[in-house]
């Protein structure tokens, strides 16, 4: 079942000039784009999209790292988009991620770790949310 999912490429692959390269392997993997961005998040934005870890002591770093230069946005589609994408993702500390997936080949650590992805159905429709009008998502 098409399902949609979330990604950001997160600050060091923009500044690595890796996005080109991710979205290729987003594409090779059968995601369609249904809508991209390239923003500088606001302080604000990052603070909002990571507010699940506001207790978690690397939360203000994480907002510091996801600031310091552009990213892009996406909205992606897929069969099992969410779970396909985690796994083609790798674990969160690209230094452990599993040989093959985006965190092993492009990331630094666990926090320079490339690309988000949502975790579930539900935090995909909200993060979609958080950055595209529905008139903005393209099937
Ligand atoms: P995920 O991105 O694999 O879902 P989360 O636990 O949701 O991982 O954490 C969100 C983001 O916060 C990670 O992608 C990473 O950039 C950062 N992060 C997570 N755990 C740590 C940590 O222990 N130290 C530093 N940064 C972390
Ligand atoms: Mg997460």
């Amino acid at each position: 079942m098409k399902q949609q999912t979330f990604t950001i490429l997160k600050p060091d692959t923009v500044m690595r000039r890796n996005a080109g390269a991710i979205i290729s392997r987003l594409e090779q993997e059968g995601f369609d784009i249904l809508g991209a961005k390239r923003l500088h998040l606001t302080v604000e934005q990052a603070r909002a999209f990571y507010a699940v870890h506001k207790d978690r002591p690397f939360y203000n770093s994480l907002v510091e790292f996801m600031t310091s230069g552009p990213v892009w946005v996406m909205a992606l589609e897929r069969d099992n988009a969410v779970e396909y994408l985690r796994r083609v993702m790798g674990a969160t500390d690209s230094q452990k991620a599993e040989k093959g997936t985006i965190r092993a080949q492009f990331g630094t650590n666990i926090e320079r770790n490339a690309i988000h992805g949502s975790d579930s159905p539900e935090n995909a429709r909200i993060e979609i949310g958080f950055f595209f009008a529905t008139s903005e998502i393209l099937r």
